[in-house]
């Protein structure tokens, strides 16, 4: 027996599939499969967590920045990354999700982040290959995200990968400065090559056999391209830039397949993605701690924003009537 509301809930979901097959944007407030909704409310709070936890790194070479002009452009690029976590908690905000309960999951450390802020930066040279490789790796994935299903997601990436793409270029500008300055800088920036580059391509996620949500974001047109062809595009990417910097990519396997059409590449080691995602990196107490004490110590912040809201609404009324006498 076909309900009404059976007939409603089909009827929905055949315009939500109508949409997707059309390369249709899916609004707020539009009927999506709770399903979507909770994929989406996933990603962007994930995505947003790590744009937040990542200004750690970096922020870790404010102070210490060798000139006054890199450390305005650290600064900035550590502002923009704040900038970044805000439209993507936005974004997840217009799928109901609070912005406090997204906050509470990832001070409890029930949330996830990307893997990558879980590395340490002890040299200069580290935000060079930051720049290079983990803003390099962002880039690849989120530009297709500008063509997420989702409009609130899509339109808050268009901005994000432009931002994104300045942080790859500057530190490709310092790898490059370091590469042509003194041998011990070209080590600092080989050695920071070397450490970064492997978390990067795990950015991408697990590989595609053994990646749960692939399909079904795909279908969905959430996601655009798998984890692999991802990695591979950004490994394509990588290989003529490194030459240009001279540094070395360190995997003595890596090399183009011409007859599969791939880049032939060293096994990634899952077994340290694993470790990281369970709380076990390098950084992952480190990271959560600061974010911690930097939202304990925000609390007062946060307080007299709400009371200094609560006046202004209390004041309203009485100016609208001020207003109103005078007329
Ligand atoms: N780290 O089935 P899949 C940035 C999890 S922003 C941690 O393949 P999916 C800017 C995954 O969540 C970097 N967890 O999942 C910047 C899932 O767990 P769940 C962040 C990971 O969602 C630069 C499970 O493994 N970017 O860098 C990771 O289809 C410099 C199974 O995986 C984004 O978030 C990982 N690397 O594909 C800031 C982009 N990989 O939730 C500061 C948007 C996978 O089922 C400085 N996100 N997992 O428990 C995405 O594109 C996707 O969510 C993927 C994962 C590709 C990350």
């Amino acid at each position: 027996m076909t309900t009404d509301t059976d007939a409603g809930n089909a009827a929905e979901q055949d315009a939500f599939d109508a949409l997707i097959a059309a390369e249709q944007r899916i609004e707020p407030r539009d009927w999506m499969p709770d399903a979507y909704r909770r994929t989406l409310i996933r990603q962007i709070s994930q995505h947003a967590h790590s744009e937040i936890i990542g200004m750690q790194p970096e922020g870790n070479w404010i102070t210490r920045a060798p000139s006054l002009k890199r450390k305005a452009i650290l600064m900035a690029k550590v502002q923009d990354e704040a900038g970044h976590g805000l439209y993507l908690y936005s974004a997840a905000q217009t799928l109901g999700i609070g912005r406090d309960e997204m906050t509470e999951q990832l001070i409890a450390g029930r949330a996830k982040y990307s893997s990558i802020f879980n590395y340490p930066t002890p040299t200069w040279a580290d935000m060079g290959a930051i720049g290079w490789l983990v803003d390099g790796a962002a880039i690849c994935n989120q530009v297709p995200l500008c063509r997420a299903s989702y409009g609130p997601y899509g339109r808050a990436m268009v901005r994000i990968c432009k931002e994104e793409s300045f942080h790859q270029r500057q530190g490709f500008e310092i790898l490059l400065a370091l590469m042509q300055g003194s041998p011990a800088q070209r080590e600092m920036a080989q050695d920071a090559v070397d450490r970064w580059y492997w978390p990067s391509l795990m950015m991408f996620g697990p590989p595609d056999d053994r990646s749960p949500n692939s399909a079904q974001s795909m279908a969905w047109k959430i996601k655009r391209f798998s984890n692999d062809e991802l990695r591979q595009r950004f490994i394509g990417m990588l290989v003529p830039q490194a030459e240009v910097l001279g540094v070395s990519l360190p995997d003595p396997e890596l090399r183009w397949d011409a007859g599969a059409g791939r880049w032939h590449m060293s096994e990634i080691d899952w077994t340290e993605f694993h470790e990281v995602l369970a709380g076990r990196g390098p950084m992952n107490s480190e990271r959560l701690r600061a974010r911690r004490e930097a939202h304990e110590g925000g609390a007062w912040v946060r307080e007299a924003a709400a009371e200094y809201a609560r006046k202004r609404a209390l004041r309203r009324p009485a100016v609208a009537e001020a207003f109103e006498g005078a007329a």
